[in-house]
């Protein structure tokens, strides 16, 4: 098979292990902490996971390795969105487990959740691991979002490892994924089966995160790819000086992504759908600030710049909500079909405008026609609108476009407005990891074995101190229930990990607000190019401003 030098030369890297599991496996040592509680709704908490509940965390340290010799048979799983780094998760796992012994075993389930619940899986040897080493993407296994939840399917996987001898599982997912793993882990130990269950913190979205885990793994890579291209984009506007770009950014929910781009990148505009929500901004509120700039950057002559929308931003604005539920229950059931049989727009518009309330009404009249359609096409498998698929780049450069025609009608504003639209998602999920999530993503795998050979079931792969050099990395483990809460989920309360919001009060977003009047209006761009993989350490190892920040350092 043909390669690129690149994929040629990745193979080559070696990614660095924290100092403390560098001296080989029989120099790998445990030691244990306090024990933990979980972040909020202890006794609920504690009463649903009897077994796993209150554990301590641990760390490894160098020092006799005295973990039972016993043959591992380990099933590994990718769930989720991809991020760059898990095949390095992977093949650290794998090396650790044939460093233990080389008669241990590794199955890789494909496609996600659901190669467990089938039984569909491939015998990981060196020959197939060597040509994912340090490369991007699932495709070493695959991925997928069957979400494994119910005592049903815990049965079957429980089967299913009975049936090839598995004594480990370990799940590579986002916050549902490893409250799913906490859940498993919990199910293997109530009835015995001898099967533990280990999670690894993966998403881009970086919204898996708390004082003991820093960043969830592919986060680093995703937003370096995102910044390299909102840099070449904030040059060739700085060069044309003819268009404002609006740039979606991918990222669910939370703002991180959009954060970490604006904080690489330096643009005139970056929403932070957080912050929206907590002034409680309205679509025109937050078009009034946008155009704001775009009138004052016109005054210095600069009809150009670039504006960073987090995918998640419309969920964040309070009136924008309403609408999208209204619209989920005005499409419930069988009205759907009757919606659909509706011949022509102005039929459905007639539709819309007699089930919703005056109030979102009003929103909605206010939208791009297109956008309006977009809101009744693509429905998930619950019927509800997909909001990640709403074009908000297109949205709020339309939204803008009226106010400026207005403040030009008002004398107020003389610029030209030309607009181009990005949006930078899948661009980001399978790039090369950079150094930092190439070593970050083997320490995990390597580490989540030595949690597997020390016995510890329900935990996460813990590997910390990351804006330091690897070598001062620490690595260990954390009870995935020290992070649960109890949130209310379909009509239900339901224990799940605590995502991460953007905080307001954090160092991350503090930094931006503190820069970001002089860069709406002043040209300020940072242009950080693309991903270096071989150089000085200080362009190639360097982590997120966003970590930096959030340890207190310099950016
Ligand atoms: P995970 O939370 O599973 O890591 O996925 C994150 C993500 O990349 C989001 O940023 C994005 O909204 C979503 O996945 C896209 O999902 P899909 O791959 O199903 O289109």
């Amino acid at each position: 098979m043909k390669i690129s030098p690149l994929q040629k030369a990745r193979y080559e890297y070696t990614p660095k292990l924290p100092g403390m599991l560098r001296n080989g496996i029989a120099d790998i040592c445990v030691k244990e902490g306090a024990a933990t509680q979980s972040v909020a709704d202890q006794e609920k908490i504690a009463e649903l996971f009897p077994n796993t509940y209150g554990k301590p965390e641990i760390t490894f340290e160098k020092g006799k390795n005295t973990s039972a010799d016993k043959k591992q048979i380990v099933g590994v799983i990718l769930s989720g969105g991809q991020a760059p780094g898990g095949h390095n998760v992977v093949s650290g796992l794998y090396d650790a487990l044939k460093a233990t012994n080389k008669d241990n075993v590794l199955l890789g389930f494909k496609g996600g959740p659901s190669g467990l619940l089938e039984d569909d899986y491939i015998e990981m040897t060196d020959e197939y691991i060597d040509q994912f080493r340090n490369t991007g993407g699932f495709d070493i296994i695959g991925s997928g979002r069957t979400k494994l939840e119910t005592p049903e399917q815990f049965a079957v996987a429980a089967e299913v490892c009975k049936k090839h001898g598995i004594t480990a599982i370990v799940i590579i997912g986002g916050d549902d994924s490893n409250t799913n793993a906490c859940t498993l882990a919990e199910y293997m130990a109530a009835n015995k089966t001898g099967v533990q269950v280990i999670g690894c913190p993966k998403t881009i979205d970086g919204d898996l995160k708390n004082e003991d885990i820093e960043c969830s793994f592919g986060f680093d890579t995703a937003t370096k790819t995102y910044s390299e291209l909102i840099g070449n984009i904030e040059r060739d506007a700085n060069s044309a000086k003819k268009y404002w770009h609006f740039i979606k950014v991918m990222g669910r929910s939370a703002s991180h992504v959009a954060l970490e781009c604006a904080l690489e990148t330096q643009p005139n505009i970056c929403l932070i759908g957080e912050e929206v929500a907590d002034k409680k901004m309205s679509l025109s509120e937050i078009a009034d600030y946008i155009a704001d700039s775009v009138e004052k950057r016109a005054a210095n002559g600069d009809n150009f710049g670039v504006a960073i929308i987090p995918e998640g931003i419309v969920e964040f604005v309070p009136e924008f909500s309403v609408l999208i539920s209204e619209i989920n229950e005005l499409l419930a059931g069988s009205k759907t079909e009757e919606f659909n049989a509706l011949p022509s727009w102005e039929e459905k518009y007639e539709f819309i405008k007699a089930g919703l309330t005056k109030e979102s009404m009003a929103v909605f009249e206010i939208l791009p026609q297109g956008i309006q359609q977009q809101l009744f096409l693509e429905r998930d498998p619950h019927g509800n609108v997909q909001v990640s698929l709403i074009e908000s780049e297109k949205l709020f450069s339309a939204l803008v476009a009226d106010k400026l025609a207005e403040r030009k009608a008002a004398g107020t504003y003389k610029g030209k407005f030309g607009v181009q639209h990005h949006f930078f998602g899948y661009e980001g999920r399978c790039a090369f990891p950079s150094n930092f999530d190439a070593d970050y993503c083997y320490s995990l795998g390597y580490n989540a074995f030595m949690l597997i050979q020390y016995g510890f079931n329900g935990y996460l792969s813990k590997v910390s101190n990351l804006s330091k050099p690897a070598e001062e990395w620490v690595a260990g483990g954390m009870p995935i229930t020290k992070m649960m809460n109890m949130e209310r989920r379909n009509g239900k309360d339901k224990p799940v990990i605590k995502k991460a919001l953007t905080e307001l009060d954090g160092a991350p977003f503090k930094y931006f607000a503190a820069h970001r009047d002089e860069w709406a209006v002043k040209t300020s761009f940072l242009f950080p190019g693309a991903i270096q993989y071989y150089g000085p350490s200080s362009v190639c190892d360097i982590t997120t401003k966003t970590l930096a920040l959030e340890k207190g350092e310099e950016i």
